[in-house]
């Protein structure tokens, strides 16, 4: 087989670049080491930056974003027992967009099997030849079976644990990174959500999120040690948990009900460079890794994907590589900055084993300057909503 772009991971930045592409008239093949259940089945980000909207409004998959998205003018910050709200729009003019990564990876599959794209699912192996070649290739199986895929370019968009990354030799590739000590308890449940927006909890207890993905599916979060497992964790503990965290107005406010999924998420901050080896360009989770406080991980990857489709275009359309030699350098410019507004949101949010008195003391500091001061609120809504490509 043959094709111009070959992208390795079907998640949602290698179907995005897929669909951008194909818009363009640039033939693309997706290798996906799973099935599309498998990929549709695992929960993940639910907050989208507008950039990420319009790219999606540009691989003409936004139709039901925007019949079933909700924009969402602000959130809610909690210290104890008081709050204060975050306005995106007053500050930036600008609202995020509420809509599940399930739901975005859904439209892009549906977008793809309608023009007849081709996905090979269930590849195993994927290997990469020739990377800083002329012709460069993958090899792989499927059922057993060795496969080749001839490419001019690779966008390895294959995810944390993916080839793509490791391809490049240790002697070319940085990695720079934090794992936090605590992990993100998630549970999914058919429940109202207890507000119109969301709402960031620092507690003595850790930190607790309060989040939705529509009407009548809420999304809710505890900080708890990255040691615990989901066994651990009934549902009766959960909400338990979650309403000691938040402040009685709001915990009385919270409707329970059956979890129908329930996870827990390592933090990790990490970022390898450079993005780029000759013709392997790595993409989204596949470079990057962001705490999800902040909710920058799939954003990320979508600016990511706006850089990388923009060059390969002007490539496949004028026989410029101007595109291509600066994606790294701009990509990670970006993408260092929505680490910095992870790390500090997340600093700033949880209880850690190894935090002081006095590091609390900095923290209820911080969080009063930001509930007073309206320059402190626009450098946070700034980031929330996205910084510009
Ligand atoms: P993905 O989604 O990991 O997809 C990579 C795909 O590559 C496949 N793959 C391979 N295929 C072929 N050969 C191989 N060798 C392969 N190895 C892997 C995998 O099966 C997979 O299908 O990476 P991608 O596309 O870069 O997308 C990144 C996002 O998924 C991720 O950044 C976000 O989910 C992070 N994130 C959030 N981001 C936000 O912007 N807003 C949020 O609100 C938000 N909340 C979250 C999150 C991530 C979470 N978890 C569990 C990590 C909440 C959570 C709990
Ligand atoms: C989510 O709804 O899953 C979510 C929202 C905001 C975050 C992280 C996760 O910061």
């Amino acid at each position: 087989m043959r094709t111009q772009v070959a992208i390795i991971g079907g998640g949602p930045s290698g179907l995005l670049l897929g669909q951008l592409l194909y818009k363009k008239g640039i033939d693309a093949v997706i290798l996906e080491r799973k099935t599309r259940d498998y990929v549709l089945g695992r929960i993940r980000a639910g907050v989208l930056e507008q950039g990420l909207v319009h790219l999606l409004e540009e691989a003409g998959v936004a139709d039901r974003l925007h019949a079933e998205g909700h924009e969402h003018d602000g959130t809610v910050i909690v210290h104890d027992q008081t709050s204060f709200r975050v306005d995106f729009r007053k500050q930036t003019g600008t609202p995020v967009v509420v809509y599940g990564q399930t739901e975005v990876t859904r439209d892009l599959y549906d977008a793809r099997e309608a023009a007849n794209l081709p996905t090979v699912f269930e590849v195993e192996n994927v290997k990469i030849h020739d990377a800083k070649g002329n012709s460069p290739y993958l090899t792989y199986q499927v059922n057993g079976t060795p496969k080749r895929l001839e490419c001019e370019f690779i966008a390895g968009c294959d995810g944390f644990h993916g080839v793509s990354r490791r391809t490049i030799p240790d002697d070319v590739r940085q990695e720079y990174e934090k794992v936090y000590p605590f992990g993100w308890l998630g549970i999914l449940s058919q429940t109202p959500p207890v507000a119109d927006e969301l709402i960031y909890a620092n507690s003595d207890r850790g930190f607790a999120l309060c989040s939705m993905r529509n009407d009548h599916l809420s999304r809710y979060y505890v900080q708890c040690p990255i040691t615990d497992t989901v066994e651990d964790w009934s549902d009766d503990r959960f909400w338990e948990e979650l309403k000691r965290r938040l402040p009685s107005e709001i915990a009385q406010q919270i409707i329970t009900g059956p979890s129908i999924e329930k996870s827990i998420a390592p933090l990790r901050s990490f970022v390898t460079e450079p993005m780029r080896w000759g013709n392997l360009f790595l993409c989204g989770d596949a470079a990057h890794i962001v705490p999800p406080t902040g909710a920058k991980g799939l954003n990320t990857a979508a600016s990511d994907v706006h850089y990388l489709y923009h060059a390969l275009t002007e490539f496949y359309h004028t026989g410029s590589r101007e595109g291509i030699d600066s994606y790294s350098q701009k990509a990670l410019d970006r993408v260092w900055k929505a680490e910095r507004f992870s790390w500090w949101f997340s600093s700033l949010m949880h209880r850690s084993p190894d935090q002081t008195p006095f590091d609390r003391k900095m923290q209820a500091a911080e969080l009063a300057f930001l509930a007073q001061s309206d320059a402190q609120k626009q450098v946070f809504a700034q980031n929330y909503v996205g910084l510009p490509y």
